[in-house]
């Protein structure tokens, strides 16, 4: 056999305050075990960062336990297979582990599902016909059932969930407007996803007045991926029988106090308008769908995704903190 490499973790070192910063998180490397009769060694080729992440070193109780000061940060990743000594596996296998910030990973195979990389490149496993892809299919299509004609607003609108969103929308045959943070976001938005408005939320003063330009008829579909002043401002601009699906609120991630916004629940009434907020996990019966559907429009070449990488398994923490500051168009990931 050969000689196991260490391995290498990023581990949380502190709770962050406010934005993360790099010394919330600390590198510990730690020898691997050998391979035993039925195990696999994988080594990791992509990681991906979420904002989720963001809730799960809060140690704020939430849907899933906290990562605890001093253990490896969790998060999905592929991973290559290095050796097998187990038969559903070979050297070479693509597979995708909940495995973590970490290089390595041991495992009786039980925690690794192969992935398809004829069908799509390793890295799209982790983004559209991941996680982010499945939450952009269910949370637009089953929570707000979108109808052709109708108008289609997503904030976070250039990220890994917001593109496919809206890109679905227009599959659906909708008005659809997004909402980013950088004048070339915008621009790739309505040049080549094909969305029919966007506009930059930072260097936009008047959100309703904008709102009222680009959705001539009113907003029946609002996919929320921030929260704040621009989910306020959407309650300005509702149609009759709305519905909002409250997919994130990264714009509340950071905050060390409660934001006190305007109180809009009267626009419900008004305008007899749905909320409702969704976990992904809610759907894992349905990901077959999700993903089938999802691969079939890339075929068609009626949805497009784009990753931006962040090189080098050193530099998981600052992708970490770059996603959270808006330095990615589509899915972020680390490539090793
Ligand atoms: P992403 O959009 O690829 O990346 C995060 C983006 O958020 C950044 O690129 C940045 O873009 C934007 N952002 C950061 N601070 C902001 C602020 N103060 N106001 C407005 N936008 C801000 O991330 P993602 O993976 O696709 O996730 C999008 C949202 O979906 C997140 O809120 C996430 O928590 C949520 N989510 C929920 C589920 C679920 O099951 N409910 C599953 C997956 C993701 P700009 O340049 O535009 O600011
Ligand atoms: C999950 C449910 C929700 C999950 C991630 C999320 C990694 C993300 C939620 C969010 O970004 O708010 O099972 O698995």
């Amino acid at each position: 056999m050969n000689a196991m490499p260490n391995n290498r973790q990023w581990t949380l070192a502190a709770r962050p305050v406010g934005m993360p910063k790099e010394s919330d998180f600390a590198l510990v490397e730690t020898p691997l075990p050998a391979l035993a009769d039925g195990q696999v060694l994988a080594h990791a080729k992509f990681l991906t960062v979420d904002p989720y992440m963001r809730g799960r070193i809060s140690g704020m109780k939430s849907y899933a336990k906290p990562v605890e000061i001093g253990e490896t940060m969790v998060g999905g990743a592929i991973l290559e297979v290095v050796e097998s000594k187990n038969p559903k596996f070979k050297a070479g296998d693509m597979v995708d582990v909940y495995s973590g910030w970490q290089e390595y990973v041991v495992s009786d195979g039980g925690n690794m599902r192969k992935v398809d990389t004829n069908l799509a490149p390793a890295s799209a496993y982790l983004g559209v016909l991941g996680m982010p892809g499945l939450t952009a299919y269910f949370g637009l299509l089953d929570v707000c059932n979108p109808q052709t004609g109708e108008t289609v607003v997503v904030s976070g609108a250039a990220g890994a969930v917001g593109a496919l969103v809206g890109q679905i929308a227009k599959i659906k045959g909708c008005h659809v407007v997004g909402i980013a943070g950088e004048d070339d976001k915008v621009k790739y938005l309505t040049a080549e996803l094909g969305f029919d408005g966007a506009f930059n939320y930072k260097t936009t003063d008047n959100y309703p007045a904008k709102l009222k330009e680009l959705c001539p008829k009113g907003i029946d579909v609002y996919f929320d991926n921030v929260g704040g002043p621009i989910t306020d401002a959407i309650f300005t601009n509702l149609n009759t029988g709305a519905r909002i699906s409250v997919c994130g609120q990264i714009s509340q991630y950071n905050n060390t106090k409660m934001e006190m916004g305007p109180r809009l629940f009267g626009a419900l009434i008004v305008y007899r308008a749905k909320v409702q907020g969704f976990l992904v996990s809610d759907y894992a019966k349905r990901f077959t769908e999700g993903v089938t559907a999802m691969a079939g429009w890339i075929k068609e070449g009626k949805l497009k995704y784009r990753e931006t990488f962040v090189d080098g398994f050193d530099n998981t923490p600052k992708a970490f903190i770059a996603l959270l500051n808006g330095a990615n168009t589509g899915k972020m990931l680390v490539r090793l």
